[in-house]
């Protein structure tokens, strides 16, 4: 039995060292020290073993038990300890690598250049309304004495989405709503995202961005219009700009005129850039129609005012000597990063 017990206890340590598993080490403890377990029929058979034998055969079975158990628990708990160091190998952080750095996004050009133009404008006292882009046929031609039979309003310029929206083909529809809701004194400027039924090409995009400002008050003329957008170009372009205003035509303004600047390459001269022009357009403007203004609920008789609207694509294309306006809506990464 003593022979039994050794040759048990050998085994035994075998199989735990050679176990590389929790389960492993399961399965040769319920083999050995198991309900069926080896050593515990040993035990079992102490019955049969003389009184005077019985002590010492059974101090040596709980011996061989107990080196057993201790030998699982440790080798249970290297298991672990090696498991735990292994893990925070895995983990460990090299504190002194370089970190990386994270792509940050910027200002797409329109933006720079349209937070600058609002700069301009609400440093005169100008404030900022912005509204929707899918418009009621009403504040978008309606309210602006743009004929029914106005060209403007054909399905070839304009998208429609019923017979009564559109996708607004100007900011105008913030100036209505402004006046509607507001008493003059006013003076308002609508920038935004305007849609007109163009084929894409490097000058034109069914997309693009206007600047529309309003002011009334009593006794506003043409010489505040012109002061103020002589102001705005020359803190756009330099106080060396010089601009001139040539008559024409809008339905919602009267009288309507174009406000030019001296092309600052030719001094007037005419040449490539402002294709022997000599002046490059910068917006359009008038005195707002008397027409317009009973509509929105401001007597004429008391009040009047003017108004303009500045095109953004062609004064960021400018800024920053752009040949294809496809550029500022493509959203190439490698162009929209220089900026
Ligand atoms: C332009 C040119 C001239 C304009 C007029 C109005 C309103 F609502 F007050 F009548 N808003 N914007 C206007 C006038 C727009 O764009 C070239």
């Amino acid at each position: 039995m003593k022979q039994k017990l050794r040759q048990i206890l050998d085994t035994a340590l075998g199989d735990i060292q050679g176990a590389v598993s929790k389960e492993a080490l399961e399965n040769v403890r319920v083999r050995f020290l198991g309900k069926k377990g080896e050593l515990t029929a040993i035990l079992r058979g102490m019955g049969a073993l003389s009184p005077e034998e019985r002590p010492a055969m059974g101090q040596l079975a709980n011996e061989v038990r107990a080196k057993i158990e201790n030998a699982l628990d440790e080798a249970a708990s290297n298991m672990e300890r090696r498991a735990f160091e292994a893990r925070i190998a895995r983990e460990t952080i090299d504190v002194t690598m370089p970190g990386v750095r994270m792509a940050t996004g910027r200002k797409h050009p329109l933006n720079i250049v349209l937070d600058e133009l609002c700069d301009i404008f609400v440093g005169m006292g100008f404030s900022i309304a912005e509204g929707p882009e899918v418009e009621l046929d009403y504040y978008n031609f309606e309210a602006l004495n743009i004929p029914k039979n106005h060209p403007a309003r054909d399905t070839q310029d304009t998208f429609y989405v019923n017979d009564n929206i559109v996708l607004r083909t100007q900011t105008s529809g913030m100036q209505v709503r402004t006046m509607e809701k507001q008493k003059p004194p006013i003076r308002m400027i609508a920038p935004g995202r305007v849609f007109r039924s163009d084929a894409v090409d490097a000058n034109h995009s069914p997309v693009f961005h206007q600047i529309e400002g309003l002011v009334v008050d009593k006794g506003i003329t043409m010489g505040d219009l012109k002061g103020t957008l002589e102001i705005f170009a020359k803190r756009l372009y330099g106080e060396d700009t010089r601009v001139r205003f040539r008559p024409h035509h809008f339905p919602f303004t009267e009288p309507s005129a174009e406000m030019d600047m001296m092309c600052f390459k030719c001094q007037g001269e005419g040449c490539r850039l402002c294709k022997g022009e000599g002046w490059i357009e910068i917006l359009g403007c008038g005195m707002v129609h008397p027409r317009v203004l009973r509509t929105c609920g401001i007597d004429p008789d008391v009040y009047s005012g003017f108004a303009f609207g500045i095109g953004l694509e062609r004064i960021v294309m400018r800024r920053y000597k752009l040949d294809d306006m496809r550029l500022l809506f493509e959203n190439d990464a490698r162009f929209l990063s220089q900026f």
